[in-house]
Parts: C-alpha cells; structure tokens; sequence
C-alpha cells in the first residue's frame, strides 16, 4: 500500500494484533487488481485454487468438509450482561471469552502471512457507509472480501488521522510450524472455532474457520451483528434484506426491501424477471439493507455489499437467469463441483448432469454416485456490478426510498400468498412472528418450524425484544413516511403436497398488487390476520392456476390460526419483560379477531 498510515489507533491496533497472533509478514492490502492476480496466483501454485479453463478469472475452491457453512452454535454475542445478549443468542462474559480466544490467538499465525484489509460497507463517502478493517492469515478470504467490499487505499484516505473503523481479527487458527507442509484449507476443529461479538466496543474476533459468514467479516458479523447494535443506539436500521426497484408501465418507481430466512430464495426475488407485462425489476442487493431516514423523513437504504455471496446449487437458467448471467467471470467458487471441461457443476443447475466430475471434496463423482457432487452450501462469489439487472442507482451514496417492507418465510399450510398490514405495529408483529419450515440447506431437521423474527435470529447483536422495540421507535419516528408492510409466503401447498403457487417470476403479480395498495387502486379484504387481496385484484391474467387453487393459496383458516396464536406466545414467552407491550397487544388483538 503506497498511503502511509497516518492512523495512529489503526497503527497500534495492527501492532498489538501482529504481537499476538506472531505473523511472519505482514502486508497492508491495497484493493488492486494486480493484489488480487498475485495473491490468487500464490492459490493455483499451492493448489488450494484451481482455474476454470471455461470462465475466464474464475477459481474453484474446495473447503475441508468439517468447514462448510456459518456456524450458529460457535457464534457469541458478548455483552457485559446476559441479558442483553438475550435469549436467542449465545453469550459468554467479555472478559471470559478473550481470554479463552487470546490463548488461540497467541502464536497462530505462525509461518503465515497477515493481510489488513481496510474495507467500507456502503459506497465509499455514503452518509449511510462505515468502515472495517479486517485483519486475518488467509488470502481466500482477502480475495473474497475484494468482491464482497471495497477495499483498498481510498478506504485509508476516508479514515484520514482520526476517522471511526470496526476493527475485524480473522484467523484460520492453522499456524504453520518449520517444515511443516499446509494443507489446501487449513482451518482449527469445531470446538476451537469461535465466531464473537462485543457490539458494546464494535468488535469482532473470528477464530477457526475460513468459510463465508464466519469468516468475511463484513458481512454477517458486521453488516448486520454489529451494525444492528450500532442502528439501535443511533437511530437507524441494518437488516438482513434484499432490496429492489420496481417499475410499472408508466415509469412510476417502488423501491422494496424484502426480508427471508436462509433457503427462501431471497437472491432469486432480488433478481425477479417480471412476467406482469410492462413492469420491470432492477437489483441493488440481495442479502443486507441499511436504512437511515432522509432530509425529507422518509427511510433510505443502501446495500453495504459489493458482491454476492449466493448459494450455487439450485440456480438455474430457470430458477434464477440473472444469477447465471453473473457467473461468467471474475468468480470465486467454493465446494462446487469440477467437469472434465474445466467447468463448475452442482445439483439443479439446467440441462442433464455431467457424465463424470470431481465432488466437492476432490473424489470422482458420476450420476450413479450415492453423494451430492456440489455440497448444498457450495457459494459463488460474484461482483455485483456484473450483474445484468443490477440498478443504475444501487451505488447512490444517500440510497434509495423504500416504499415497502415484505416479510415472509416458507410454510405449507396456513399462512396465505399475501398479507398486509393493517397498521406499523401489526407489521412489526408480523415480522416478530416470521416462521419458516427448515430445508435440507439450512438449520435443524427438515420440516421443523423456526420462528426466525425479521430473518434476523442468527443475525441480531443484541436483546431480539429490544430489536422488535427499536422497529417500533423507528415507526414512531417515520410515521406517515413508513414503508407498508406485507407478508408472503411463496410456498403454500395443496393437501397432495404440491406447490399451490408458481414462483420465480410469476411473483411479480404479488408484488404488483402491493404497489397497487400503496397507490390507493388494489382493493383488498378485511380477515383476522391482516389485509388479502379482494375479488380479482390481484392480476392473474396469463396465469394458468386454476380457481380452486387460488381459493385455497389465500384461505385463512381460523382453527389453524388458533393453534399460530398459541404458538407465537410460546415465541414471546422467551422475551420476558423485553418484549414490548405493544407486540403482546398485537398478539391479543389477533386472538379477539379470530373469535
Ligand atoms: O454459510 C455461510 O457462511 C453463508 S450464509 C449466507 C450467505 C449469503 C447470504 N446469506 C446467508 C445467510 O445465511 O443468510
Ligand atoms: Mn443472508
């Protein structure tokens, strides 16, 4: 890096960082393409990376099987009390916890090399913008954090002498002793893997893995743990939401952020193909909102990332085109499988599979074969900026106004295609209460209802019943400027199991009917759990659903509803006295409308 570091705690924090961790070298990365060409080149060469001869700059990477996903029960949050933590999260005492991780650190990056990489979530500048330093020994994760952040010499020139910086220690916990050969993913065994949290001095000390949200920094454990504890204590919000622009025929422009639990196809809506005719969809992020009101009072957001970091199997042609139209190059693939061409492969991608490849942990792999070839968290790195459908404005440093806020999760029965709000509070209720039922791809036992408040649980940095009160200060404060908020549920199945509803682009015709509320021309049915389209509002012209179906998609059935009421205070009984009591209103509320 050519800027010399002016920044004297940015200085001494990397002195302190380099004593203890006792790196051979350390070097100050600077964001550049030739950074990015040599560090990935030094990958080919130890045979960690391997060039795919059909995407040009593009590389396969194969994790150590143990070091496939984030991580929820190594990840803490560490605040001086407990309860502040709440009952979501895992906490161990401040002073407990480094303790225990300073022991690990000592030493660890023995025979390695520390990169510091200074990042910014947000468009360098952005009144909406803050800037981390990452500091970690594994240069997978500075060519990752290339794509995922801005990286480089300007983010040094924004911090200036004195500027505020979320500092962020990685490290693979993978020492390498004299003589000692690496290995392709070095990584530390799962009790030694420690994912922490002190959102009361906005910092951040990863330690074990070198995979994704556990190890990129910016993201998961910035942008949205301890972003969410900043947004509280300075009035504005990070959320775990995609964010798009619509427009209509006649060029009227809604901006919506939309928030899902992991395996809910959120990258897929990000990218939506409209099959409503006239109506257009842009991207501006497919994962995490920051929202800060404006000058005008109503609320902005900005999508702190650079990149994707998408989930690869199941992206398709057909399930997400503009995803695929992104991967062509300038990509990072991890656990994805190899073809005999030198190409990437995994489970529900278009056409008919491979005759033969390489699994994801390196071993001949046919369609006879009794395993996956792509693990089901195998990821794709991609920039942003490659997309076809990304927004002319999704760098706009004061962001864009969000006229609506979707909540939703994936449920067979009960929950109807669409619902909305009756007012703010009943939206925070239903984001509150946001459930999905759990996939093969993500947490628990398949079938399994998670309640996943705001799709925030393994992502908020403080008391979950202090976040649903934050949600209500914010209402009170936008008022007559809030985002409308809506529920949906792409998932609901016939009692043969099938899906009831088509998806993918046909939920344009959803997300039509909530511009349409906005603007006062979609009617809509009064029911015990909020607002459902009327009689032929929604538009279904072109869609071969059959009557019947569409009866049932929006049924709302009150006995089933019951049996959620009793549910969701289960869900609030964990709060204690942090739940607001205007969420236990809404709860009772719900309970009197349904008789
Ligand atoms: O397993 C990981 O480390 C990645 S998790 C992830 C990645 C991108 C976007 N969202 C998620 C998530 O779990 O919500
Ligand atoms: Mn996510």
């Amino acid at each position: 890096m050519s800027t010399a570091i002016r920044h004297e705690k940015l200085k001494a924090w990397v002195k302190e960082a380099a004593e203890m961790c006792q790196p051979d070298e350390i070097i100050w990365c600077d964001g550049s393409k030739e950074e990015y060409d040599r560090l990935m080149a030094l990958m080919v060469k130890n045979g960690s990376a391997t060039p795919l001869k059909k995407r040009p700059n593009s590389f396969l990477f194969r994790s150590h099987p143990s070091d496939v996903a984030r991580v929820e029960d190594r990840t803490y949050i560490s605040t001086p009390e407990k309860i502040d933590a709440g009952p979501t999260n895992n906490w161990i005492d401040p002073g407990e916890l480094k303790a225990t991780m300073k022991d690990l650190y000592k030493g660890c990056m023995k025979g390695r090399t520390m990169y510091v990489i200074p990042f910014s979530m947000g468009p360098i500048g952005s009144p909406i913008a803050k800037i981390g330093i990452e500091i970690t020994d594994s240069p997978y994760v500075v060519c990752n954090m290339h794509i995922m952040t801005r990286v480089g010499t300007k983010v040094i020139d924004a911090l200036s002498v004195d500027g505020e910086f979320i500092p962020c220690l990685h490290s693979i916990g993978a020492p390498l002793m004299p003589g000692q050969e690496d290995v392709s993913w070095p990584c530390a065994p799962m009790e030694k893997k420690y994912i922490s949290h002190f959102p009361d001095e906005n910092l951040i000390w990863s330690y074990g893995s070198g995979y994704g949200g556990n190890a990129l920094l910016g993201k998961k454990c910035l942008a949205l743990r301890i972003a969410s504890a900043m947004a509280r204590r300075e009035g504005w919000m990070a959320e775990h939401m995609l964010i798009l622009r619509l427009t209509n025929p006649q060029g009227k422009q809604y901006h919506i952020a939309a928030a899902f639990p992991s395996a809910c196809g959120k990258t897929n809506l990000a990218m939506l193909q409209p099959t409503v005719e006239g109506w257009k969809c842009e991207t501006i992020g497919d994962d995490i909102a920051w929202m800060k009101i404006g000058p005008d009072g109503r609320l902005y957001a900005i999508n702190p990332e650079a990149g994707f970091f998408g989930v690869a199997p199941g992206t398709s042609y057909e399930s997400n085109p503009m995803a695929m139209n992104t991967l062509h190059e300038n990509i990072i693939f991890t656990n994805c499988a190899l073809t005999d061409e030198g190409d990437i492969w995994w489970e529900g991608m278009d056409g008919a599979p491979p005759a033969h490849a390489i699994d994801w942990k390196g071993r001949d792999w046919t369609p006879e074969s009794t395993e996956v070839a792509a693990h089901a968290n195998a990821r794709f790195t991609a920039p942003a900026r490659q997309c076809p459908c990304i927004c002319g404005d999704w760098e706009k440093p004061e962001g864009v106004p969000i006229d609506i806020f979707i909540f939703g999760g994936r449920r067979a029965g009960v929950v109807p295609l669409v619902n909305e709000a009756f007012n703010w509070d009943h939206g925070v209720f239903l984001g509150a209460t946001a459930s999905s039922e759990t996939t093969a791809a993500n947490i628990g036992s398949v079938g399994n209802l998670r309640r996943d408040p705001f799709a925030m649980k393994p992502f908020c940095g403080y008391n979950m019943g202090d976040y649903f009160q934050h949600w209500l200060d914010m209402g009170d404060k936008l008022r007559d400027k809030a985002p409308r908020i809506f529920y949906v549920n792409w998932f609901r199945k016939s009692s043969q199991g099938k899906f009831l509803w088509p998806g993918f682009g046909e939920n344009s015709r959803v997300l039509k009917w909530m511009c349409e509320r906005i603007d006062g021309r979609a009617g809509a049915v009064k029911t015990a759990i909020g607002l459902l389209p009327d009689n032929g509002s929604l538009d279904t012209k072109g869609l071969s659903v059959p009557e019947a179906n569409m009866k049932e998609i929006l049924n709302v059935d009150t006995d089933a509803w019951k049996a959620e009421v009793e549910s969701i205070e289960k869900h609030f009984s964990q709060f204690g006295d942090r739940l607001p009591a205007r969420m236990r209103q809404q709860l009772e509320e719900l309970r009197k409308r349904l008789g």
